[in-house]
């Protein structure tokens, strides 16, 4: 080929490669992207800052001051000039502790900051005003400077601010489920990120600390690095070290790493006798080991324990109690002003309604834990399933701090094939009113420290995060990571603002983009839990898997509360659970007069009828509809919902990136196909039961449910 014509050649192809290239991107950036805004934001911005002046030292400030930088320098397009001392247009960032922020008198604001609370103020100075982030401690400074980014990047006003911020929570944290040869429970995106890696220590360290930034500017202050399904290893100085060397990246941006232990560890690891928590010989070698991991980690947070559930050890292995257990481990890091997180996941098969097992194991030890330890409840009392009510604990358990464990990776909701966000579903939990002390006292409340004045609170997300190029699998469910942060550190926000904020960060701020895209996120789980379990349905999924519907599942030998069918009951006569006076109970664990409303088909909320009631086929709900039409109504719906979201999208491209706009689309046909797959599993074989039609102006199932009973889930696609 001459000369001329592979100049030719070339031109043609980077002339269909360039557009491709421009317009692609991996997700990989999350919502940090700290692209150019448009001309007239860069001005109003440029305007209001052009200078920089941080007072204070320290790694954490570094992080601060280097975030700004560059987050400046992406959005504005030029880079920050930092000055000595403050004039009109500069941002300055300190704390009281120096004399440019003492000179502002700001020491009674800054009284109710806290230790990690920040004021952002416009102030007015010579010539202008200029800006100033102002906290107790280093760690305010970081979450100050990374609320003005989101500002910046979301297009908001920043000309006049008077902003005074204190989290909710004092420990906001991530649990990660990951094993140590690197798989992940409940994982649907790739591999572990910390453990068996490959990979040399600069690459990791390039990604630890880009996943250091994004918990950093949602305000997440610790992360549990392990699954609680603990390996005993997790405790050898083998791991210790490698998480300390984790811990170094995580400290410059204010998060504490924590670890799951195994409470068989002395045995297993230390080769002592037993492990039971009122051995001499155990308590020493917690004591031995907690000095040997703050020896190296010196911040080092504290210990998550899943214990006697789930085939974990614990100390009901030798006639003790969760107190025994949860105290040990809770005198051995006092000291080191380290916690304990011992999780309230509790249940045993036999006769008694798995919803009520662990009120009824953790009430009696009420009061009775040392101040360092914290029950972690998950928020519903089963399992995390895409509608349960709230745990009946929080509220009752007064004299014990309660903390919140949702559920980011979505074990139950379409695991990262779904568009499920789910900020909707964690704040129904957060403002639940459990009535403990009366009108007004939600689940929020009860943990937060304003109905119990307790100093240790705390809430717990468990994350959807791996080794996937878009961190989530889903781009959307990188949502779901962004929002617990943000009602982590606020649980007053509202979900449509924090879908708006994500929105405009990780896409764009066009409208035409912005309002579907939020409009489809606000409906998207409700719209999961009627193609799934809709009316207080639960637990309908495979009993391995955790996905798709097998509500028929009998399973030799498998244990009884696995089986969907304890959880519906369907029979010739109805479905539901019966959790009445007249049934398990289970509803005499709320206060009233939320006990009496959920006691009775007719005040109960109907999105939790099945919850709490087993009714007849023609029961008839408040629309009219008869049980058996309105369940039917409900799964199609959830399909038209999801088939709507499809459409929408469409509409949207070319507004974002090919890339990720076709890797969304791609998801959106698994969720609406799979949504078809539940809604025809579950009404077909319910219909074996009700023998009715289902209503003539629903379309026909395209499935048959004999077909439907031999699809055997394959998992190595979902992980
Ligand atoms: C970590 C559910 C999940 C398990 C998980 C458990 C827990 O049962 O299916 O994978 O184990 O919850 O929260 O401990």
């Amino acid at each position: 080929m001459d000369m001329k014509r592979r100049l030719n050649l070339f031109f043609l192809v980077m002339i269909l490669i360039l557009p491709l290239t421009v317009l692609a991107e991996t997700g990989e950036n999350l919502w940090l992207r700290y692209l150019p805004l448009s001309n007239q934001l860069q001005q109003k911005y440029a305007e209001g800052i052009s200078s920089l002046m941080v007072a204070g030292e320290g790694a954490i400030v570094k992080s601060a001051e280097s975030e700004i930088m560059m987050a400046y320098s992406g959005l504005i397009g030029k880079p920050l000039r930092k000055v000595t001392k403050p004039v009109a247009g500069t941002l300055l960032i300190g704390t009281d502790q120096h004399r440019a922020i003492r000179d502002l008198n700001l020491s009674s604001e800054l009284e109710k900051c806290g230790d990690e609370g920040y004021i952002m103020r416009s102030v007015s100075v010579k010539g202008g005003n200029i800006l100033v982030i102002a906290a107790n401690s280093n760690a305010g400074l970081l979450y100050g400077t990374f609320d003005l980014i989101r500002r910046m990047q979301t297009g908001d006003d920043i000309a006049q601010l008077n902003v005074v911020e204190v989290p909710r929570y004092n420990l906001r944290l991530l649990n990660h489920w990951d094993n140590l040869n690197g798989t992940v429970e409940r994982g649907y995106a790739g591999h572990s990120i910390w453990w068996n890696r490959p990979e040399n220590e600069t690459v990791l360290k390039n990604q630890y600390v880009y996943y250091a930034r994004a918990n950093a500017s949602v305000g997440i202050n610790g992360t549990v690095l392990n699954n609680v399904n603990a390996a005993p290893e997790a405790l050898t100085a083998e791991y210790i070290e490698k998480y300390a060397r984790i811990a170094e990246i995580m400290r410059p941006y204010n998060i504490k790493v924590y670890m799951s232990v195994n409470m068989a560890s002395p045995a297993v690891i230390g080769k002592l006798k037993n492990s039971d928590p009122l051995n001499p010989d155990v308590v020493k070698w917690w004591e031995e080991k907690v000095k040997e991991i703050y020896a190296r980690i010196p911040d080092f947070g504290g210990f998550l324990v899943k214990a006697n559930s789930e085939g974990q050890p614990g100390p009901h292995d030798y006639g003790r109690t969760h107190v025994d257990g949860a105290n040990l481990l809770a005198k051995a890091i006092k000291p080191y002003k380290g916690v304990v997180m011992w999780r309230a996941f509790v249940y045993e098969p036999g006769q008694e309604d798995r919803a009520r097992q662990a009120y009824n194991e953790f009430m009696p030890f009420d009061g009775k834990f040392e101040d360092n330890v914290i029950v972690q409840v998950k928020n519903g009392p089963v399992d995390f399933q895409p509608r349960e009510p709230f745990s009946p604990l929080f509220g009752a358990m007064e004299k014990t701090p309660l903390m919140v464990e949702f559920q980011i990776t979505q074990e139950y909701l379409g695991f990262s094939n779904h568009l499920a966000y789910l900020s909707t579903m964690w704040k129904e939990t957060l403002d639940a009113d459990t009535w403990c002390k009366g009108a007004g006292s939600t689940v929020a409340k009860t943990t937060d420290g304003t109905i119990y004045p307790h100093k240790l609170t705390a809430i717990a997300g468990v994350a959807n995060i791996g080794r996937d190029v878009n961190w989530t699998g889903h781009h959307f469910a990188q949502s779901n990571w962004y929002a617990y942060g943000r009602l982590a550190w606020n649980h007053q926000l509202s979900s449509e603002t924090i879908a708006n904020e994500w929105i405009n960060m990780t896409f764009t701020h066009d409208q035409a983009f912005v309002k579907p895209v939020s409009e489809i996120m606000m409906r998207s789980r409700e719209s999961v839990v009627n193609y799934m379990t809709p009316l207080g349905l639960h637990h309908l999924m495979g009993w391995s898997h955790h996905h798709g519907p097998e509500p028929w599942t009998e399973i030799p030998g498998a244990r009884p509360d696995w089986l969907p069918s304890y959880y519906h009951k369907a029979s010739s006569f109805g479905i539901g659970f019966n959790r009445t006076t007249k049934g398990s109970n289970a509803v005499e664990q709320y206060f009233s007069p939320l006990k009496e409303l959920y006691n009775d088909p007719n005040t109960c909320p109907e999105n939790l009828l099945l919850w709490f009631h087993h009714l007849p086929w023609d029961y008839r709900l408040q629309s009219g509809k008869t049980l058996w039409d309105a369940i039917c109504y409900k799964y199609y719906e959830g399909v038209e919902d999801v088939r709507l979201f499809q459409k929408k999208w469409d509409m949207l491209e070319g507004i974002i990136d090919a890339q990720r706009f076709s890797e969304i689309q791609y998801k959106m046909k698994v969720q609406t196909r799979e949504a078809i797959w539940w809604r025809d599993a579950c009404i077909l074989y319910f219909q074996t039961f009700s023998g009715k039609s289902i209503p003539f102006e629903l379309e026909r199932p395209i499935h048959d449910l004999d077909e439907l009973k031999k699809i055997k889930f394959d998992m190595t696609h979902h992980n």
